[in-house]
């Protein structure tokens, strides 16, 4: 497969994902669901899932797969999305997302065996978990890598910077983390609540940075992911993608109030007719 072949199967994967989000989005009804986390992170996940890693959703427990943790577990409508996508949960499956006794709930669970391999939600957990996977391979002489998406309002969380100091401390470059920098939290703007200047400061602490400054553009995330896979710096990987908040969604975008919310038929309707046109 050339790279403008695969560029543009992984486009099409995230068109589907987002379509997945909104179905699941809708089946949750008065639950609700975590919208704008999950647009925003849609082409980061499909990049990954269908760009870069090394996985295999016909044996999921592959000794030498690729992990991925999202570690902004309330983002999981586009890690599900991804699944479904890969093959790893069926449709029906899907259409469970916050049912009683799903094995989709509103923050994922582990199911090994379905692709989902850690629980996360409580956030700041996830990224240290994944300093151990990273960690475990290193001990191990494995040479898969780790992948783990976090949130910027996330890298507020003083677990953050423990897990950070110790992934340079182990030499962990077999660790990618990329950042969902869609520049909102949950109760406002992440420049409002905690400006961070995410570069610098991941710099400083030895980490190996790059920003996407369109972290929704398949092309320039691939580009990034492949730089950090290929980098013999020795560190471990921070990739900053500057993304959309809700995007996709006319009404989502940008709009705190889609954070976590229900989403009605008339919504629903227009979602599903603002999709055609991305
Ligand atoms: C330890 C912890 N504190 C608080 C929360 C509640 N919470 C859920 S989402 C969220 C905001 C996260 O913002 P960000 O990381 O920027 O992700 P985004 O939703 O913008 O994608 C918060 C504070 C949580 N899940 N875990």
């Amino acid at each position: 497969m050339n790279t403008r072949t695969s560029i543009e199967k992984i486009r099409e994967k995230a068109a589907a994902m987002r379509r997945d989000s909104i179905e699941m989005g809708y089946v949750a009804g008065s639950h609700g669901a975590h919208f704008g986390p999950a647009l925003s992170s849609i082409e980061i996940v499909a990049s990954l899932y269908f760009g870069v890693m090394n996985h295999n959703p016909q044996d999921p427990c592959m000794r030498e797969r690729d992990r991925f943790v999202m570690s902004k577990g309330h983002a999981c409508l586009s890690y599900y999305a991804a699944l479904v996508e890969a093959g790893y949960l069926s449709r029906e499956q899907m259409y469970t997302f916050k049912g009683d006794n799903s094995i989709l709930p509103g923050h994922p669970s582990c199911h090994v065996e379905f692709g989902l391999e850690v629980a996360t939600g409580s956030l700041g957990n996830g990224f240290a978990i994944a300093c151990g996977m990273a960690m475990a391979a290193k001990i191990k002489n494995e040479t898969h890598n780790v992948y783990c998406v976090l949130g910027d309002g996330e890298c507020d969380e003083g677990l953050i910077w423990e897990a950070a100091m110790n992934a340079v401390k182990n030499k962990l470059d077999n660790l990618i983390a990329i950042v969902d920098r869609n520049s909102f939290q949950l109760a406002g703007k992440t420049t409002e609540i905690m400006d961070l200047d995410l570069a610098k400061i991941w710099q400083a602490f030895g980490w190996e940075v790059v920003i996407v400054e369109d972290g929704n553009d398949v092309a320039s995330l691939l580009d990034a992911l492949q730089a950090m896979q290929q980098s013999g710096s020795g560190k471990p990987h921070l990739i900053i993608a500057q993304t959309v908040k809700g995007k996709g969604i006319s009404f989502m975008e940008n709009n705190l109030g889609w954070h976590a919310a229900p989403i009605n038929r008339e919504q629903y309707e227009q979602a599903q007719s603002d999709l055609e046109l991305v």
